[in-house]
């Protein structure tokens, strides 16, 4: 890989203008920053567009613009066919789609580069790009390439833990490792052993325990006054000096004392041991952001940056990836502000309107009440939350913003998946078999469907469920 960023590099950097086409999430915003900062760094001028995805529509309009070069980050490997002719670059990790542009087909590289495109994607490389390298991960390896860059090798980190990429084996695997490793010798991240728990950086203790959802703490996530009673057992002080203790501030006895007891909780329940194990993993920090802040550790880093790309403020996630600290850091907290109370106000209204169970799936209807961006969002809350029944999965409904359908959203645990469920297959299958389409992964999908299809559509996912766990 190091060889055709080295050849993309060259490219960028003898181009004068160059114009950054990326996807608006925490991955997407990570990569755009680093492309950003590489180019602009090298003295050449950059424009920044932020995309949900490279629809046709998009696409031509991009195409239309006129552009010099563009460089399209964690985006892009998908619309190789469609972008014919465009002169451009492409730093991605999503499996490719169309003929190969790598050395896997020596003969494409050729009909493509003619074409005008160069492409980096790990999956040319036997690199498997949904676990072992990121969109900021892809593009990091270009920047690299460009210029001593090496200090954005935390953005890298930002995107792949964004893209979850850490939360299967609670490290960075692959790719990420060597970048991590380049990155931490630099003195930009540093590696620790501690608990995989949200919000350990900004969120005071009570509250990290209560809002505990992967893994899911019985008895205490979700309980306020339980995770406070709990915490007062064990006899830590919940305050200091007036504020609330983080859990970063915790002394190393304090929180190995805390992680025992809640695997105890966890095995004590019935689950797992793995599943109890999971409770502590590698967590990356950035020794350049003040501790206490958002931006000291990756996850609350890449949750800051998601929030801004789900209401549509990729820019002011960028503002604070390139070093605002300012006013476009502190809209980015108040964007994220603003989606917790969303999120608040959906669980009322999923508590207020109850949950429907049928033998094998349950179900909660947000009509016009929740908006479709956040339904999976709130699935998923229900389901941690000890609210719903854990032994089957739950799919919300609601209304999409045009009016011209229904969204469908679906979420499962892990036990289930290793039981044989599959929502990706009911998101899709089911939703096709009504005019409608979707996808996604086993455990987390979604679906557009008619909006009069949603009592059929409950019918055929309950028989494939059913199906898929006999
Ligand atoms: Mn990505």
């Amino acid at each position: 890989m190091k060889e055709k960023a080295k050849e993309i590099a060259e490219r960028l950097l003898s181009s004068s203008k160059v114009h950054v086409v990326s996807h608006i999430d925490a991955d997407g915003i990570a990569s755009a920053s680093i492309a950003y900062s590489a180019l602009s760094r090298a003295g050449v001028d950059v424009s920044v567009q932020f995309v949900k995805q490279l629809e046709e529509r998009i696409l031509n309009s991009v195409k239309e613009a006129g552009h010099d070069m563009i460089w399209f980050t964690d985006l892009g490997s998908g619309q190789l066919r469609n972008l014919a002719g465009v002169r451009c670059v492409i730093t991605d990790h999503h499996e490719p789609q169309g003929e190969a542009t790598g050395p896997l087909d020596r003969g494409n590289i050729l009909s493509y580069s003619n074409h005008g495109i160069m492409e980096l994607n790990p999956h040319r490389y036997g690199i498997d790009g949904s676990k072992e390298i990121s969109g900021a991960g892809v593009t990091y390896l270009v920047a690299r390439e460009m210029g001593d860059n090496i200090d954005l090798s935390h953005l890298a980190i930002v995107g792949a833990v964004g893209d979850m990429q850490a939360s299967a084996d609670g490290r960075l695997v692959g790719s990420n490792r060597e970048i991590l490793a380049e990155g931490e010798e630099a003195g930009f991240v540093n590696t620790n052993i501690d608990a995989q728990l949200y919000g350990i950086e900004s969120r005071p203790l009570s509250k990290v325990i209560e809002y505990a959802s992967d893994p899911l703490i019985p008895g205490l996530s979700g309980d306020q006054t339980g995770s406070v009673d709990f915490l007062d057992d064990l006899g830590i002080p919940l305050k200091k000096d007036g504020g609330w203790r983080r859990w970063y501030q915790l002394e190393h006895p304090e929180k190995q004392k805390i992680i025992s007891a809640l695997a105890d909780r966890i095995l004590d329940a019935g689950y797992p041991a793995s599943y109890a194990s999971s409770l502590v993993g590698e967590v990356y920090t950035f020794p350049n952001e003040e501790p206490g802040t958002m931006l000291h550790e990756a996850k609350e880093f890449s949750t800051l940056l998601n929030s801004c790309g789900r209401y549509q403020k990729g820019k002011i996630g960028m503002a604070v990836c390139t070093g605002d600290r300012g006013e476009k850091l502190k809209e980015a907290y108040r964007l994220l502000k603003g989606h917790q109370k969303v999120l608040v106000d959906c669980m009322k209204i999923v508590e207020s309107e109850g949950i429907e169970e049928k033998d094998f799936l349950q179900y909660f209807s947000g009509g016009h009440k929740i908006p479709e961006t956040v339904l999976g969002t709130v699935a998923g809350m229900i389901l941690g939350s000890g609210k719903a029944d854990r032994s089957m999965p739950i799919l919300g409904f609601a209304y999409t913003e045009d009016g011209e359908g229904m969204k469908v959203s679906s979420r499962a645990t892990k036990t289930l998946v290793d039981s044989g469920l599959d929502l990706s297959e009911v998101m899709s299958k089911c939703s096709k078999e009504l005019g409608g389409e979707g996808g996604g992964h086993a455990i987390a999908a979604g679906a557009f469907i008619p909006d009069d299809k949603k009592e059929r559509f409950l019918q055929l996912a309950e028989d494939m469920i059913k199906s898929q766990l006999s």
